[in-house]
């Protein structure tokens, strides 16, 4: 008997070195210690036959076989299920020490941080901020700014319509008729916004794009404000080194009218490609408001007198980032839009 079971318990450890898997070393169980068919169930039934002295011995060994098949199997089972944990812990593992990941935080669009500075400038020199229509009537758009009705402006050329009434706004000075239809003079009041024009895009050229508007109306306001406002207004905007220009112009709703122009932001002052050689940029239009546009508002042109001025926001912006063309303002390449902040 005590070959036999020695035989058993090599069987067994060559069996068991064999098993790859939980449902392996379930069979090996069942074939080994199940307790209906189980090798060494059944060879505990054979114990009966022998003689108590030996039955005595062999039932110990046979017990001890059978405890350590028991103790063999669980190990097994055991270090498969520590092999299944410590491959799952090294798929999952994560590693503190590596950077997070960059969250792409938004910025604001370069016309919108020059409207903002533009807007404190105002308001730091006394201006209300107002916003106002970007689709007007024919009164705001041109009868009540003095706009002869043959004036080329109100040409679908140059305006878009989009009723026979309706049209988009092509300048900011249509919020100088709603400022003064809102307030009794005296009045300041500045409205940035964007206008609409068929013009052909090129460096200087957008159909859709930024204007600023300036009101001012009191009592013996002369050219000089004017000048002096303008001139105020862009240094504190760039600083010294920039240098304006006015240039007698025609307006309908001013008079006398100009032009502003500032040093080209290209090159200076030298004369280049974007300032056709000239050394200036045009910034905007300007003049004292003409007295038809006052009385269309009820307000008197004996008692009081102002200055507006519109100005292009994409000019400005250009200047202020060194920009060589308007149009990358409304491309949306964010490498471009990024860079502002
Ligand atoms: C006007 O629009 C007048 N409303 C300005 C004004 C206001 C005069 C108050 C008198 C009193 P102008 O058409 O020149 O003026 O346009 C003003 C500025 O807008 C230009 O100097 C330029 O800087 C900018 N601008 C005009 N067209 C375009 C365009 N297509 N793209 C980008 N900027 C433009």
């Amino acid at each position: 008997m005590s070959d036999r079971i020695t035989q058993l318990r090599e069987d067994f450890d060559r069996e068991l070195a064999a098993v790859a898997s939980d449902t392996e070393a379930g069979s090996l169980r069942d074939r080994w210690v199940g307790r209906k068919s189980g090798l060494l169930t059944a060879e505990m039934k054979t114990l009966g036959k022998l003689s108590p002295e030996e039955r005595k011995t062999a039932g110990a060994k046979l017990n001890e076989l059978k405890n350590s098949v028991e103790v063999a199997i669980d190990g097994l089972l055991g270090s498969f299920a520590a092999k299944r944990e410590a491959e799952q812990l090294a798929k999952e593992r994560i590693d503190v020490t590596l950077p997070g990941r960059r969250i792409q935080a938004g910025h604001l669009h370069p016309i919108t941080l020059l409207r903002q500075k533009i807007e404190d400038i105002f308001v730091s020199m006394g201006y209300e901020i107002e916003d106002g229509p970007e689709i007007e009537t024919h009164f705001y758009n041109f009868d009540a700014l003095n706009i002869p009705e043959n004036h080329p402006a109100r040409s679908p050329q140059d305006t878009f319509y989009l009723t026979e009434h309706l049209a988009l706004r092509s300048q900011t000075s249509t919020m100088q008729i709603h400022a003064m239809q809102k307030r009794q003079p005296p009045l300041r009041v500045a409205a940035p916004g964007r206008v609409f024009r068929r013009d052909t895009p090129d460096a200087t050229h957008n159909p859709m794009f930024y204007q600023v508007e300036g009101l001012l109306i009191d009592r013996g306001i002369t050219l000089g404000d004017l000048k002096g406002t303008v001139e105020e207004f862009v240094r504190r905007l760039f600083g010294l080194e920039t240098r304006t220009r006015f240039r007698p112009s025609y307006f309908p709703f001013v008079e006398p009218g100009a032009e502003i122009d500032y040093t080209c932001f290209k090159c200076g002052g030298g004369g280049c490609r974007v300032c056709k050689g000239s050394g200036w940029i045009e910034m905007g239009g300007s003049g004292m408001v003409h007295p038809n546009v006052l009385r269309v508002v009820g307000i008197d042109p004996e008692e009081f007198s102002g200055f507006a001025f519109g100005l292009g926001l994409d000019r400005l912006c250009a200047l202020m980032y060194g920009l060589d063309d308007i149009r990358l303002l409304y491309e949306n390449d964010v490498r471009f839009l990024e860079q502002f902040s």
